[in-house]
């Protein structure tokens, strides 16, 4: 199990911390995705066959990148 917290600088709302919720909690391995609006951090935390590639690449795909 792993886990990173990543800021999301395109979260505005609870609106986009949902929307990434029900994206990114699609993705196999994927257990828990949690984020607050007021500080754009998002904690996600998965196994495989999840990758913090293909999060990341997911997060892109909905347009809220994460920051390097
Ligand atoms: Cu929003």
């Amino acid at each position: 199990m792993e886990t990173k917290k990543m800021l999301i600088p395109n979260i505005t709302c609870e609106h986009c911390v949902m929307t990434i919720r029900r994206e990114v909690g699609k993705l196999d391995g994927v257990s828990k995705v949690e984020g607050d609006p007021t500080t754009k951090e998002i904690e996600v935390e998965w196994e495989a066959p999840a990758t913090l590639e293909k999060i990341k690449a997911t997060l892109k795909e909905i347009n809220y990148p994460a920051a390097e």
